[in-house]
């Protein structure tokens, strides 16, 4: 039986997914062979297309049609997820060896367009790069008294859990599913790595609800993962430890896993925060990471299951008079002794930079470190430190740089063999993700984690065309003169030359460039009266620099040879220190934060010239975010330049006004 396609409720926007772009498939004679689950996936969507654009669709015929679309399951080496697209004689034909293959060839068709269905298409073969391609959601159950529902969440509440439960009604799931499955995402975790006491319930008697959840997402061939606390057996099991290597735990999280698969065969696995802000972890009995990820492992690895460990392990009751600790280094320094230790199907997750999703790091050095660890590296899609969905900051071209930097010979998307993961954008807000031009971060990452080294305008093109089917050329020049360059705008306007951080404390929205100076987090610039940035070089720094491979330690080392987008996060330097551009760091500050200004005024002059093109709820929302945005930006502008002139005293050399 075809499976309908979940109907959206009142008010909510299709996102990538409009009718509309069913257009060029829902008017064509379709024939699918096969089947499976995900076969009856696919053949609900073609009824539905078919149904609005009077097509046809047919189930395993016999006869050779004609047809101009046919979609076949078939034996073959494509495994799970690939299939190929040809076109020969007026039929275009999507051939996978699974369903979920069958499910990615036809939202590549979709993709595609009128142009699928014409001229003649030589036969090519698509497989995802990386075999988990992941969202992490950090939704609770309960609202949490600060963090809200979702922690740095800007998309109002959690799409899976509302009224302290799983959601009754499970459409929007779904159609959140099918979103991320036209993206190519495959995995979800539904609860966030801060695992409170309601949540780490989820793992034992409230496992229902997950099992709820997971039902709505399998359709589209997402697998359901679960955070969990290190501290369960005690929490939850009424032990007096957590002890890693003590039988008596490692029997408990086994009975625990089991009952789990019980409820969710298909479960993808574990996702861990331990001994980090605050959870418990190993540590505390005087164990490696290893052997906390391990037993974890043990327990999934019977039902093919995978522990996603996180790497996000350092000191956040630093003293900041200690100039000898640096936060930078310590995922390293925790991490690449155990290289060889872990578990085969145990992952560890590193966030993609050493400190926290700024706008500008460097590649965290764990990558390409371990060369004997499955390593996932992980996103932040949630704009935490970038604009929080209020500001337009389309994270493509950063994302794209770090997955294509290259550590040692081989790339980071290539590094990644435990996958891509990402912190999710998506809420339950009308528009999915707050700021309706996010939902571009969203599709962006799911297809750079299928194909790491895409060209993000490429993959954003294939956004627009989605999103706005019959978008005239005038709207796609638009959206690319909006988004194109936001990240870059952003990164102008905010902290300089990857220093970082500046932000106000605790929501991290707006600036404070000495927010976080005197704090215990590990974040610092130190700015004085001469200079400004951390020096983590060898010779007279932290040291960080030397946890590179070369050529990047040595490249780093120098602030002759270190990029300028980098020399803060790695040198301090004089206020008068010449950059390669040529300009003095302090002219540069001044200089980025008016032009970043400017760039969000032009921003928001090119959006309203977009009125007539835009449907009237988007284009109000995005304009008055762009209120927000330039106000914010002011604020930044000001704030910084002001900040930057008092402690060095040296003027703008264009006059400009600094307060
Ligand atoms: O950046 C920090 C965030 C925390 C988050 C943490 C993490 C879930 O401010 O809110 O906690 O990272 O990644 O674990």
């Amino acid at each position: 039986m075809p499976l309908p396609v979940p109907v959206l409720p009142e008010g909510v926007d299709p996102a990538w997914l409009p009718p509309a772009a069913f257009r060029a498939v829902g008017g064509r004679r379709t024939l699918i062979r096969g089947s499976g689950p995900l076969v009856e996936t696919v053949h609900g969507e073609m009824a539905e297309a078919c149904r609005r654009f009077g097509g046809r669709v047919v189930r395993d015929a016999s006869d050779d049609g004609p047809y101009d679309l046919v979609l076949a399951v078939s034996a073959g080496d494509l495994g799970e997820e690939g299939f190929t697209v040809v076109r020969e004689g007026g039929t275009t034909t999507v051939t996978a060896s699974g369903g979920r293959g069958l499910l990615y060839g036809l939202f590549h068709v979709v993709r595609l367009g009128a142009a699928a269905f014409t001229g003649e298409r030589s036969q090519e073969t698509h497989r995802p790069a990386l075999a988990t391609r992941m969202l992490d959601h950090w939704d609770n159950v309960a609202v949490h008294p600060v963090m809200g529902q979702v922690e740095r969440g800007y998309a109002g509440g959690s799409l899976f859990w509302e009224d302290g439960r799983a959601r009754g009604d499970l459409q929007r799931v779904r159609a959140y599913g099918r979103l991320l499955a036209a993206c190519g995402i495959n995995a979800i975790s539904v609860n966030n790595v801060n695992v409170h006491a309601t949540e780490a319930r989820l793992l034992t008697d409230r496992i229902g609800e997950v099992a709820e959840i997971a039902g709505a997402l399998r359709p589209y061939g997402i697998r359901t993962h679960l955070s969990v606390s290190f501290a369960a057996p005690i929490v939850l099991g009424g032990l007096s430890t957590a002890d890693p290597l003590e039988a008596a735990v490692r029997s408990w999280w086994a009975e625990a896993t089991r009952r789990v698969y019980e409820a969710v065969p298909d479960f993808g696995g574990y996702v861990v925060k331990a001994d980090s802000e605050g959870q418990p972890g190993p540590f505390a009995y005087g164990r490696s990471h290893a052997d906390g990820a391990n037993m974890l492992a043990a327990a999934l690895e019977p039902f093919g299951g995978t522990v996603h460990w996180r790497a996000f392990v350092y000191d956040h009751r630093q003293d900041w008079r200690d100039r000898s600790t640096d936060r930078a280094r310590a995922a390293y320094d925790h991490f690449v002794p155990l290289d060889g230790e872990f578990a085969p199907n145990a992952v560890l997750q590193v966030k993609h930079g050493p400190m926290d999703f700024q706008v500008r790091e460097p590649v965290s050095p764990l990558i390409g470190a371990m060369p004997r660890t499955r390593l996932a590296v992980e996103l932040q899609v949630t704009q935490e430190y970038t604009g929080q969905q209020r500001h337009v900051c389309w994270l493509g071209p950063m994302w794209s740089e770090v997955l294509r930097f290259r550590p040692e010979e081989r790339s980071v998307g290539a590094l990644a063999r435990g996958g891509l993961v990402a912190v999710s954008n998506a809420g339950d807000d009308p528009f999915w993700t707050g700021h309706p031009l996010a939902q571009a971060n969203l599709y962006t990452y799911g297809r750079l984690a299928w194909q790491p080294d895409a060209e993000p305008r490429e993959v954003l093109d294939e956004w627009i065309g989605l999103s706005f089917p019959d978008a005239p050329a005038r709207l796609a020049d638009g959206l690319h003169a909006v988004l194109d360059g936001s990240w870059r705008t952003y990164e102008k306007y905010t902290a300089p030359l990857g220093v970082g951080f500046m932000v106000q404390p605790g929501h991290h929205y707006g600036p404070s460039v000495d927010g976080y100076e005197y704090s215990p987090w590990g974040t610092y610039h130190f700015a004085d009266r001469d200079g400004i940035g951390v020096d983590r070089s060898a010779a007279t720094g932290t040291g960080y620099a030397g946890q590179y491979a070369k050529p990047w330690a040595e490249v780093y080392e120098s602030p002759d040879t270190c990029p300028d987008e980098l020399l803060l996060f790695f040198h301090h330097v004089s206020y008068g220190h010449t950059l390669t551009s040529g300009k003095t760091v302090i002219q540069h500050i001044y200089d980025t934060h008016f032009d970043g200004v400017e760039e969000v005024e032009a921003a928001r002059e090119v959006w309203a010239g977009l009125v007539d093109l835009v449907d009237p709820a988007r284009h109000t929302r995005v304009t008055e975010l762009f209120e927000e945005q330039l106000r914010s930006a002011r604020e930044w502008r000001d704030q910084v330049n002001s900040y930057f002139f008092r402690k060095s005293g040296v003027p703008d050399a264009h006059g400009r006004r600094i307060y």
